[in-house]
C-alpha cells in the first residue's frame, strides 16, 4: 500500500471511531466500523478514498498509467433495476507513474454542463490516444431519457476535454470502450441491458418494448443480446460503419441464450489482445461475474471461456485489463468504503494469461 493510501486509511479508521464514538447507532456508522476491521479480507485496498469512483478504465500513455472511471455520488434519486441512482455529473482522470506509484487526482475534465445534448446520468467512459490527441468517449442520457454515446477532444491525457455538439451519431447505450489494434484501427464496444437500454434496440433501429428492465430482452430460448461495435473514423468522432452486434457462442458453437445469465453479455464490454487473441470481457449483471470470449477476429464470433473476476461488494462489477511494462493488470471497483451499491471504489489487481490461453480466475474477496 503506498504512502497516499495509508494515509486515506488512517483517515477513514479515524471517521469511523469518531462516527461511533458520537453515535454507534445508525447503520451508516456501523457499516464505518465494518469497513475499517475487515479492509484486510479484500484482494486489494481501494485507490482513491476522498470520493466515489467506479468502471475504471485503464491506458498506458506515453508511459504513464491513465485511469477514466465513473465519479459516484450521492444522490436524492431512488434506487431502481434501470440504475437510476447512479446520477453521476461529471468525470475526474487520474494517474499513476507505475502499478505500486501513488495516484494523482488530475480533478475535473468534463461536466454534464460542458455537453450540450447530455442532461444527466455520465455513467462508464473510456479514452483512446491518437497522433497527440486524446478522446474522451462518454454515455449520457439526452433530454429524452435515452443514452446515448459522445465524445469529448482534448490534447493532453488529462484534459481538459471539449466535447462534440452532438453524441456519435448511431449510437445508443452505455459503456463505450475503444480497442486500438496492432494494425492502427480503432474499435468501439459498447452497450448494455436492462438500464442500459440495449434491448430497445434491434439492428440499431430504436423499438422500445415498454419500460420495464426486461422488456424488449429476448426470450429465455433465443440468443442472447451482445455487445455492439463499430470502427471509428480516422479523426476518432464517428463510426466509419453501420455497427453490429457481436456474437458469443459456447464451446460447442451454440449462441449463449437469454437464460443463461452466468455467460450471457449484460454491459462493460472491454477487449484486449493477447499473443494475437482478442479477448472480450463483459459484466454478467445479475449474476455479477466478468466474464470473457476469444476470437481471432475483432469483429467475432467470440467463444465463450469462463471468467475473469468473480463477484465482488456491491452489485455492478466492471473492470478493464491493461499491459503495463509486460505485466497484466485489471482495474476493476467494489463498494468496500460505502457498502452502497452506488458509491464504489476502484481498485487494480495483477491479471495472469495461463500458457493455455486462459486467463486465471481473481477471487476480489479473501476467503
Ligand atoms: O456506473 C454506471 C453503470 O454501472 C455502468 O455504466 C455500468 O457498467 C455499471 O457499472
Amino acid at each position: 500500500m503506498n504512502i497516499l493510501l495509508r494515509i486515506n486509511f488512517l483517515l477513514l479508521l479515524l471517521t469511523g471511531l469518531v462516527s461511533c464514538n458520537k453515535s454507534s447507532d445508525t447503520t451508516e456508522e456501523v457499516n464505518q466500523t465494518e469497513i475499517a476491521d475487515n479492509s484486510s479480507k479484500y484482494l486489494s485496498q481501494p485507490l482513491i478514498s476522498d470520493h466515489f469512483t467506479a468502471d475504471p478504465s485503464a491506458h498506458v500513455f506515453d508511459g504513464k498509467i491513465y485511469i477514466y472511471p465513473s465519479h459516484d455520488i450521492e444522490s436524492e434519486v431512488p434506487e431502481d433495476d434501470l440504475g437510476a441512482h447512479f446520477s453521476m455529473m461529471d468525470y475526474h482522470v487520474y494517474s499513476m507513474d507505475s502499478p505500486d506509484g501513488d495516484i494523482t487526482d488530475h480533478g475535473k475534465v468534463l461536466g454534464v454542463e460542458d455537453i450540450p445534448w447530455a442532461k444527466r446520468q455520465l455513467w462508464a467512459p473510456d479514452a483512446a490516444e491518437k497522433e497527440g490527441k486524446y478522446y474522451l468517449y462518454f454515455p449520457a442520457k439526452d433530454e429524452k431519457d435515452i443514452f446515448k454515446i459522445g465524445v469529448a477532444v482534448g490534447d493532453s491525457p488529462i484534459g481538459p476535454f471539449t466535447a462534440q455538439p452532438e453524441p456519435i451519431k448511431g449510437s445508443y447505450s452505455i459503456d463505450p470502450s475503444v480497442f486500438q489494434d496492432s494494425d492502427g484501427s480503432y474499435y468501439m464496444y459498447f452497450g448494455g441491458i436492462w438500464g442500459g437500454q440495449l434491448q430497445k434496440y434491434r439492428n440499431n433501429e430504436f423499438d422500445d418494448k415498454g419500460p420495464a428492465p426486461t422488456d424488449g430482452i429476448p426470450a429465455e430460448d433465443e440468443p442472447a443480446l451482445g455487445p455492439i461495435m463499430a470502427k471509428m473514423t480516422g479523426d476518432m468522432l464517428e463510426f466509419s460503419e453501420s455497427p453490429i452486434e457481436i456474437k458469443i457462442l459456447n464451446q460447442d458453437g451454440t449462441p449463449i441464450l437469454a437464460k443463461d445469465h452466468d455467460k450471457r453479455f449484460f454491459e462493460a464490454a472491454w477487449v484486449h489482445k493477447y499473443e494475437g487473441t482478442y479477448y472480450l470481457s463483459y459484466s454478467t449483471g445479475d449474476t455479477h461475474y466478468i466474464a470473457y470470449a476469444t476470437s481471432d477476429n475483432p469483429y467475432g464470433p467470440f467463444t465463450y471461456q469462463g471468467i475473469v473476476l468473480n463477484p465482488v461488494e456491491g452489485w455492478t462489477n466492471h473492470h478493464s485489463i491493461v499491459e503495463v511494462e509486460g505485466a497484466w493488470y485489471i482495474f476493476y471497483h467494489d463498494t468496500q468504503l460505502s457498502g452502497k451499491t452506488h458509491l464504489r471504489n476502484i481498485k487494480m489487481a495483477p491479471l495472469t494469461h495461463l500458457s493455455d490461453g486462459s486467463i486465471q480466475t481473481i477471487e476480489p474477496v479473501k476467503n
